[in-house]
C-alpha cells in the first residue's frame, strides 16, 4: 500500500480519485454500459459509419480534447507530494501559521521543471529549473514559485515576453529545440547587461543538475515577513537539498539526453517509490526593515543575491516528498502555482518582476485550465475551507446552496462575513509610497557585473573551466560573429580570464570592452551618464555557498553505482560489494554483457538490472567490475564495456576493479599507470579480497567527482 498524506484522504473523501476499474464493467460518462468497445456502428461490416454511433463519438471527442496548452515557460516537469514541518516558531517574524510552531506539518505539492523545451524535451537540457511549492496550509494555499538560481534574467517583468521569445526555438523554423544556444537568445542577452549574473549560475554546474533531488531553490525576490504586530522584516527564502547541491557534466548531459531523456523525472520517481524521500530545508536570509538601504545593491532588484556571507541563512524547516502523483495529467499537469497564493504573514515587495508575475500566472492558468474555477481542481484546491460570492463559471463543481451570492446581505445572516485581522484576515502592509507616476528604472539597479564578478571568483578553477567552456559551447552555435563578440565584450566586465578563454574557443581577439550602449530602460530625457552601469565595491570577495565544489556534502546516499559482469563473475566479490554500498544507502543496478540470468565463477544463479546496450555510464554516478575470469575476458571482448569505464573516467567518477577486473587496466585509456597513481585519481584497483577496497570505494563516491585527474582530455570516448 502507498502511503497517503493528509492531503491526498482528503481528496479521496471528495471522491475525485478513482481506482483502476478492476472489477467494473466499461461505460460511457454517462455510465451506459458497452458492450463492444472494437467496433464502429457501420452499415454491414463493409459499410460506411454511423453518425449515430454515440459511443465512438463520445470516445472520439474526448480523446479530441485530452491536450490543454503546454506552460509557455516550464512546460516539462514533473511533481511530487510531500510535507513541510518546521523546526521552530518563526512568530516573532510572521504570523503566518504554518511556520508558527515546531512539528507543524502542511502538506506540500512540488513541481520541478525546465524552462524551455517543450513538454516532450529532455530532463538535461542547460537551463534553469523551476522549483515551485504548493502549502496546503490552514489560512489556505501558499505557493512559493522559485529557481533553483537566486537571480532572474532581467529586472522588470515588462522585458519578460522579450526574454522567452528570444530563448525558444526560432520562430521561422522552430529551432534549436530546449536550448538558449542559438542566436536570437545571444542577441537578446548581450544587449541585456542585467542578465549577466544569471548567465553565470546558468553556465555552471548548477544548469545540468545530477538531480531534481540536489538542487537548491531560491524564492530569487525579496519578500516581506509580517507579525501580529506589523512589524515588517524582509526575506529571501532557499530550498538547501540534504543530499547537497550536484551538477553533471556537459558531455554527459547530451548523452543522457539521448540515452534517458526522462533521467530526472525517473530519478524522483524512483527515489520515492524505493523510500529514499527527497528533502529539503527552507532556509531564509532575514533583515531588519529598517536595514534595506544598507546594501551596495537594491533589495528589490531580482538580478541580486544577499551573499550568503553577509546575512547567514537560517534553517527554518524540512520538506521531505514521500508520495508520486497518482495520476501526471490531474496533478502534475494541471497544477496552478501563482506567486500571489499568499497567506496572513506574507506580503510583496516592490521589486518590479515581482509585480508583473501577479498578473502574470491568474492570466496564464485562466487560459491554460480554462476559466476562473481552476482552483477547485483536485490538485490546486485549498485544505482551507473556502466561502465566498463568487459562483458559476466554467466547469463549476461546487454547488453553493442558498439565494445570497452578495455582501452585505441580510438573508444569510451577512454571511460569509469578513474575517478582523485578529482572526486571521489576511492585511496588506500599509507601506507609505510618495511619487509620480512614471516608466523607469530606479538608478540603484545597474550595477549588472559586481555579483555576476563575484559568482566567478567564488568558483573553484574546475568550476571556472566549466563556464568557460559553457560559454564557448552555446556561443559557438551563435551563427552571426557580431553577436558572439558583443557577448563576450560584455564579459570582459565579469573577468578577463573568462572573457579570453572564450574568445581564444571561438578564435578571435577578446574584445576591449563592452559595446555601446550597453543600458536599456533609460528614460527619454534621462542624462545617460546617470545610468552607466556601476561596479560597485563589493564587502564580500568570494561566498563558499556560491560553489558547488567548496559546499560538498560527502555523502553516497542515493548515488547509483553500476556494476559491469559477464557470464562467471566472481559472486563473493560482486556480493560484498553490493552489500557495503547498500548499507552505505547506495542504489546499485548490475549491468550485463546481456539481459537476464548468469551463471556465477560458483555456480550461482543472478539476474542482470540492465545490459551493455540498455544503458550507459552516464546513467551511473560510478562504477565497480567485480572479479571473475571469465567474466573478464567477456568484457574485455566488449568494446562497449570499454566505452563504459573511459566514459566513467572522462565524466571524473570514481570507479572499482578486483582482482581479474584489473586485466582490463591494459585496453583503457587512462589504465597505463600505477595503482596509487590511479587510487589518487578515485581509480581503486586491487587483489581480491583486500579488506578495504569497499571503503576506499565508498570514500570515493563521497567525493563524486574527481576534477582534477589526469588524462581526461586525452579520453576520445
Ligand atoms: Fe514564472 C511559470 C518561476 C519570472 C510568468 N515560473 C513558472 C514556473 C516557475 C516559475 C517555477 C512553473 C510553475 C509550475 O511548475 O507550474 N518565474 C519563476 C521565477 C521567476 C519567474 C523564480 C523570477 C523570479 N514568470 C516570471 C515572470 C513572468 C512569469 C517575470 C511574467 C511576468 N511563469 C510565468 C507564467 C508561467 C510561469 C507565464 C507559465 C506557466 C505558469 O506560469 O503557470 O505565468
Amino acid at each position: 500500500m502507498k502511503k497517503k498524506n493528509e492531503k491526498n484522504e482528503k481528496l479521496d473523501q471528495l471522491s475525485q480519485h478513482t481506482e483502476d476499474g478492476r472489477g467494473h464493467k466499461l461505460t460511457t460518462n454517462q455510465g451506459v454500459p458497452i458492450n463492444d468497445n472494437q467496433h464502429t456502428l457501420s452499415v454491414g461490416d463493409r459499410g460506411p459509419s454511423l453518425l449515430e454511433d454515440i459511443i465512438f463519438q463520445e470516445k472520439m471527442t474526448h480523446f479530441d480534447h485530452e491536450r490543454i496548452p503546454e506552460r509557455v515557460v516550464h512546460p516539462r516537469g514533473s511533481g511530487a507530494h510531500g510535507v513541510f514541518e518546521a523546526y521552530e516558531s518563526m512568530a516573532k517574524y510572521t504570523k503566518a501559521d504554518f511556520l508558527s510552531k515546531a512539528g507543524k506539518k502542511t502538506p506540500v505539492f512540488v513541481r520541478f521543471s525546465t524552462v524551455v523545451g517543450f513538454r516532450g524535451s529532455s530532463d538535461l537540457a542547460r537551463d534553469v529549473r523551476g522549483f515551485a511549492t504548493k502549502f496546503y496550509t490552514d489560512q489556505g494555499n501558499y505557493d512559493l514559485v522559485a529557481n533553483n538560481m537566486p537571480v532572474f534574467f532581467i529586472q522588470d517583468a515588462m522585458k519578460f515576453p522579450d526574454l522567452v521569445h528570444s530563448i525558444k526555438p526560432e520562430p521561422h523554423h522552430e529551432m534549436p529545440q530546449a536550448t538558449a544556444a542559438h542566436d536570437t537568445f545571444w542577441d537578446f542577452a548581450s544587449l541585456m547587461p542585467e542578465s549577466t549574473h544569471v548567465l553565470m549560475w546558468i553556465m555552471s554546474g548548477r544548469g545540468i543538475p545530477r538531480s531534481y533531488r540536489m538542487m537548491e531553490g531560491f524564492g530569487v525576490h525579496t519578500f516581506k515577513w509580517i507579525n501580529d504586530k506589523g512589524k515588517v522584516t524582509l526575506v529571501k527564502l532557499h530550498w538547501k537539498p540534504v543530499l547537497g547541491v550536484h551538477g553533471v557534466v556537459w558531455d554527459e548531459a547530451q548523452k543522457i539526453s539521448g540515452m534517458d531523456p526522462d533521467f530526472h523525472r525517473r530519478d524522483l520517481w524512483e527515489a520515492i517509490e524505493k523510500g529514499q524521500y527527497p528533502e529539503f530545508e527552507l532556509g531564509v536570509q532575514m533583515v531588519a526593515e529598517k536595514d534595506e538601504h544598507k546594501f551596495n545593491f537594491d533589495l528589490l532588484d531580482p538580478t541580486k543575491i544577499i551573499p550568503e556571507e553577509e546575512v547567514p541563512v537560517k534553517i527554518i524547516g524540512k520538506m521531505t516528498l514521500n508520495r508520486n502523483p497518482d495520476n501526471f495529467f490531474a496533478e502534475t499537469e494541471q497544477v496552478a502555482f501563482h506567486p500571489g497564493h499568499i497567506v496572513p504573514g506574507i506580503d510583496f515587495t516592490n521589486d518590479p518582476l515581482l509585480q508583473g508575475r501577479l498578473f502574470s500566472y491568474i492570466d496564464t492558468q485562466l487560459k491554460r485550465l480554462g476559466g476562473p474555477n481552476f482552483h477547485e481542481i483536485p490538485i490546486n484546491r485549498p485544505i482551507a475551507p473556502q466561502h465566498n460570492n463568487q459562483r458559476e463559471g466554467h466547469m463549476r463543481q461546487q454547488i453553493n446552496r442558498g439565494r445570497t451570492a452578495y455582501d452585505p446581505n441580510t438573508l444569510a445572516d451577512g454571511y460569509p462575513a469578513q474575517a478582523k485581522e485578529k482572526d486571521g484576515g489576511f492585511t496588506s502592509h500599509t507601506e507609505k509610497i510618495d511619487a509620480h507616476k512614471v516608466r523607469a528604472r530606479s538608478k540603484s539597479f545597474t550595477d549588472y557585473f559586481s555579483q555576476a564578478t563575484l559568482f566567478y571568483n567564488s568558483q573553484t578553477k574546475a568550476e571556472k573551466q566549466q563556464i568557460i567552456d559553457a560559454f564557448s559551447f552555446e556561443l559557438g552555435k551563435v551563427e552571426n560573429e557580431d553577436i558572439r563578440k558583443r557577448m563576450v565584450g560584455q564579459l570582459t566586465q565579469v573577468d578577463k580570464g573568462l572573457a579570453e578563454g572564450i574568445s581564444k574557443n571561438l578564435g578571435f581577439k577578446t574584445p576591449a570592452g563592452p559595446q555601446k550602449p550597453v543600458q536599456r530602460g533609460v528614460p527619454a530625457d534621462a542624462n545617460p551618464s546617470d545610468y552607466e552601469p556601476l561596479k560597485k565595491k563589493q564587502k564580500v570577495k568570494i561566498d563558499p555557498a556560491l560553489s558547488m565544489e567548496r559546499s560538498l556534502k560527502k555523502t553516497v546516499k542515493t548515488r547509483k553505482i553500476g556494476f559491469l559482469i559477464g557470464e562467471g563473475v566472481d559472486e563473493e566479490s560482486l556480493l560484498k560489494m553490493r552489500a557495503a554500498l547498500l548499507a552505505e544507502g547506495a542504489v546499485v543496478e548490475i549491468i550485463g554483457t546481456h539481459l537476464g540470468e548468469f551463471e556465477t565463477a560458483s555456480g550461482k544463479h543472478l539476474k542482470a538490472d540492465k545490459s551493455l546496450s540498455t544503458a550507459g555510464s552516464v546513467l551511473y554516478d560510478a562504477l565497480f567490475v567485480p572479479a571473475g575470469k571469465r567474466s573478464i575476458q567477456q568484457l574485455k571482448g566488449q568494446g562497449k564495456a570499454l566505452v563504459f569505464l573511459n566514459e566513467a573516467y572522462k565524466h571524473y567518477k570514481p570507479i572499482a576493479m578486483e582482482g581479474e577486473a584489473r586485466e582490463l587496466l591494459g585496453m583503457l585509456h587512462f589504465g597505463n599507470r600505477s595503482t596509487t597513481e590511479l587510487e589518487e585519481d578515485g581509480v581503486i584497483v586491487q587483489e581480491k579480497g583486500h579488506s578495504d577496497l569497499a571503503l576506499k570505494f565508498t570514500t570515493a563516491i563521497a567525493q563524486h567527482r574527481f576534477w582534477y585527474r589526469t588524462g581526461v582530455d586525452e579520453i576520445p570516448a
